[in-house]
């Protein structure tokens, strides 16, 4: 005969006797623990630039100084996620102002950091010694754990979406962060140095990547360049019915990802584009860099244009419509999902 206790409130009363011992019942929460199918927790968003976000960017210049906000950054912070300072439930992204003359002070960590400059030109960012001067539409990374500071020498005030991947490294509590002892760090090699070294198909002779999926050692990936590419491609007419003409950033040295923690690429819809819906695990952080569509996101349709910046949540169609030519860069948490053996994608619509 079956003695088990059954009934709720039994059962109930026994979880309660071994909660003070820290010991929860595994089958009251394994459906929610081990669900058929992603159930992501962060939500489609669009941010409308030019209209809704850069005249608080910008008003942020008169609230306070680059060298007192350390980083005079606005969150993109997911609706679904308050509180959080996620943009996915693995990323962050941010609006980063700096005014003509201001300095953001030098400083380094183990989180990861890309740049994707917004508008305005002539700031740069310094990473280990070397200045890299920001043009709209490059696309420029801050290794894990390298000094880095911002200025801007130019005339105008220059923002820039910084990507990183600080819920990953929040999840390993194995993070450490440091201030350099001035404001902005020597210059110790001329502009463009590592480009010459890493950014033309060669190599130092001499050079070994530190590990597999080792940072890049080309900081920045200048727009001009890139863009050439997809448009080359593009007149070639080498075009994928699910996502146009795509490129991804790698690391020259290795053929990897250019960071080793997020993904980045950048992609050409040509004008009258309809994209064929694809699905996959990594949520992806989508921003306009020219053009315009339509990113139909699950049941939401968007309407981008310029500057807009718009989230992919995980396992949720996408689907890409090109009004005019379109150039959009997008970073996810590709490389960890393949390292973990996680990742899926699904072509969907052909047939
Ligand atoms: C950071 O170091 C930067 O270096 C930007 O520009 C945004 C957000 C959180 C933590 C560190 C930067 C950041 C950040």
């Amino acid at each position: 005969m079956d003695t088990r206790v059954t009934d709720k409130t039994a059962r109930a009363a026994y979880y309660a006797r071994m909660q003070p011992r820290q010991l929860m019942p595994l089958w009251e929460r394994l459906h929610m623990l081990v669900p058929p199918a992603p159930k992501p927790s962060c939500a489609p968003m669009l941010w409308r630039y030019d209209a809704e976000v850069r005249p608080f960017v910008m008003e942020s210049g008169s609230v306070i100084s680059a060298e007192e906000a350390i980083r005079r950054v606005l969150i993109l912070e997911n609706p679904a996620l308050p509180g959080s300072s996620k943009v996915t439930t693995s990323l962050y992204a941010g609006l980063q102002l700096i005014l003509p003359g201001e300095v953001a002070p030098s400083h380094r960590h183990s989180q990861s950091a890309l740049r994707f400059i917004i508008e305005g030109a002539g700031a740069y960012t310094a990473v280990d010694g070397e200045r890299t001067i920001m043009h709209p539409g490059d696309f420029i990374i801050t290794p894990p754990w390298t000094w880095h500071d911002h200025g801007n020498e130019g005339s105008e005030p220059v923002v820039w979406l910084d990507g990183l991947d600080l819920p990953i490294a929040e999840l390993f509590d194995a993070t450490f962060a440091e201030n350099f002892p001035e404001a902005s760090q020597p210059v110790t090699r001329p502009a463009g140095n590592s480009f010459a070294r890493y950014g033309y198909n060669m190599l130092p002779v001499d050079y070994r990547p530190a590990f597999a999926t080792a940072p890049s050692p080309v900081f920045s990936y200048p727009y001009a360049r890139s863009r050439e590419a997809l448009d080359k491609l593009a007149r070639d007419r080498e075009l994928d019915a699910w996502e146009g003409v795509k490129l991804r950033y790698v690391n020259p040295a290795t053929g990897s990802w250019a960071m080793p923690t997020i993904a980045t690429f950048l992609q050409l819809l040509p004008k009258g584009f309809a994209g064929k819906p694809t699905r996959r695990t990594d949520a992806t952080v989508y921003v306009c860099a020219e053009g315009r569509g339509r990113a139909r996101v699950g049941n939401q349709a968007y309407e981008f244009a310029p500057r807009d910046i718009f989230v992919v949540p995980s396992w949720t169609p996408l689907s890409l419509e090109a009004g005019e030519d379109t150039v959009l860069f997008s970073y996810s948490d590709r490389p960890c999902q393949e390292a973990l053996g996680l990742l899926r994608e699904e072509r969907l619509g052909d047939g």
